[in-house]
């Protein structure tokens, strides 16, 4: 069965979830039910890629991030992945005992990134973006997005690999709703087995996505969104991805094991 990350955003503003886990005990209370409730792995983030969000200095991230992640790791030995863009926040999230770093700007954010990944030793989550987070939603285009997505991501794992990251910490994401407008997010999930085709694990982040408010209208606000986001997670495991990104674990939980069973079961009849 694919594994499912947990989201636990430590901001005011994050589409999907703002201000649900901005008390710290809120954010541990909501980080233990996520582990409970059967997720893998935790993904902790206290800065909003939402266009328009308010950016957040890397002493602020570090200061909401360190506590939360010494708290799991305290109570549990969860995978924990931490989602910021600065090299500084991941080197003081692992420190604490996180495990992954999950990148939306696929170590591009700053210079030293990729040297900084080597040098962690953590696996690391390259993500597509077009754009940055505050104009990315502004006129994205492309030619053929998943042959330009797949471009960046072989270009990137094979910049972090230079630096030193080894092939085997290295995930890939095609960054659904990131610089990408309804039809980009759709090509790109109906084309996932040519990202899965690269040879990493894919990790997939669809909970909650506002395509799916596209598609259905009633699908406001973004916490109605369950039902479209476990149609695309079960998509994209179905397409080969490793991992699912979901804010709802329980759900998918449920929804990922009857997937695998009736996967089971072809296998065994066929
Ligand atoms: N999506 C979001 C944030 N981080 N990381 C990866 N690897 N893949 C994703 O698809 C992804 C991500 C956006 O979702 P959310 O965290 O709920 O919202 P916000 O960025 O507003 O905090």
């Amino acid at each position: 069965m694919a594994r499912i990350m947990g989201v636990v955003n430590l901001t005011p503003d994050s589409f999907s979830d703002g201000g649900r886990f901005l008390a710290p005990d809120a954010a541990l209370a909501g980080a233990l039910a996520m582990i409970r409730e059967g997720a893998d792995i935790l993904d902790v983030g206290a800065e909003s890629t939402r266009p328009g969000a308010e950016p957040v200095s890397a002493d602020d991230e570090i200061a909401r991030l360190v506590p939360l992640i010494e708290a799991v790791r305290a109570q549990s030995d969860i995978a924990i992945s931490v989602d910021t863009m600065k090299p500084d926040v991941a080197r003081a999230a692992v420190g604490a005992g996180a495990d992954i770093w999950n990148d939306v700007t696929a170590l591009s954010f700053s210079p030293e990134a990729p040297a900084v990944a080597a040098e962690l030793g953590c696996e690391v989550v390259l993500m597509h973006m077009q754009g940055r987070p505050g104009t990315m939603q502004a006129n994205p285009r492309y030619d053929d997005v998943t042959a330009e997505v797949t471009a960046f991501l072989t270009e990137r794992s094979e910049t972090a690999m230079a630096a030193g990251v080894s092939r085997e910490k290295i995930w890939l994401d095609p960054g659904i709703g990131f610089g990408k407008r309804l039809e980009h997010n759709l090509a790109l999930l109906a084309h996932l087995d040519a990202v899965v085709a690269l040879g990493f694990p894919v990790l997939l982040g669809v909970s909650r996505k506002r395509f799916i408010a596209a598609l259905e209208p009633a699908a406001e606000p973004a916490s109605a969104r369950l039902p479209g986001s476990l149609a695309a997670a079960l998509a994209g495991v179905a397409a080969g991805v490793a991992v699912v990104r979901v804010h709802d674990v329980a759900a998918t939980v449920q929804a990922l094991k009857v997937q695998a069973a009736i996967a089971a079961a072809r296998g065994q009849t066929s």
